[in-house]
């Protein structure tokens, strides 16, 4: 069984389909997707319509995403709508084709609800932004660093578990996934121009990219700890 973590749609819907035809997603992998589906990029709805239906014929863990968390504050304020609709939240409302954010249909806040807020193996770590190496993950759930704490490669300490942890949320400008031996993330902004979305197999290093122009490549990550 291959345990494939899978970074930042965005929206990418296009992508998120040639990767999963790239990567050969199948029934008996275990695939985490580590968050951000929507905004930005130009179907959100469509990624989440995507997961929900993956859902019913794979092993499919969803961590939340701090756009995920903006877009379920919109319904409580102005000010949260304000805030979500100017970091992309315009484009998920039109990937709907709606004006009014409560028009989102009710199976799209659920999964939004029941996705989870990390996700630990017997060997790894999945978060979607970073953490703070010596505390618990259940431990730092209150505080934001696991939602919303970019990932500096040159400053992040191991975490205390043993665990390597696998991250998204801060682009890594290359356009392929960064390993520094405790961490590896995987966020290659895939709805940017020049962007890929990336699809990694935490245990060989092993990964595979797709874009929005339905273009493909691959390569390996070298997982022996570094400096
Ligand atoms: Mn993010």
């Amino acid at each position: 069984m291959r345990t494939l973590a899978i970074g930042d749609i965005h929206g990418c819907l296009t992508a998120l389909e040639t990767l999963a035809d790239h990567a050969a997603f199948a029934p008996d992998d275990q695939l985490v997707f580590l968050g951000d589906y929507v905004d930005r990029g130009p179907d959100s709805r469509g990624v989440i319509d995507y997961l929900i239906d993956l859902k019913k014929t794979a092993q499919v863990v969803t961590l939340k995403g701090n756009h995920e968390i903006m877009m379920m504050w919109c319904r409580q304020s102005e000010e949260a709508l304000e805030k979500w609709l100017s970091y992309g939240g315009d484009t998920t409302l039109a990937s709907y084709g709606i004006e009014e954010v409560n028009d989102v249909p009710p199976e799209h806040w659920r999964f939004m609800e029941d996705c989870f807020p990390f996700y630990e193996t017997e060997t790894h770590l999945f978060i979607h932004a970073n953490l703070v190496p010596d505390q618990s993950l259940v431990t730092q759930l209150a505080g934001g660093t696991i939602f919303w704490e970019p990932f500096d490669p040159k400053q992040s300490k191991p975490h205390q578990s043993g665990k390597p942890f696998i991250c998204g949320h801060t682009r890594q400008t290359g356009g392929r996934p960064v390993s520094v031996g405790h961490a590896i993330c995987i966020d290659t902004g895939c709805y940017d121009p020049g962007g890929w979305l990336t699809c990694l197999d935490v245990d060989t290093g092993e990964y595979w990219q797709a874009d929005q122009m339905g273009r493909k490549r691959e390569g390996a990550l070298e997982l022996v700890p570094g400096e």
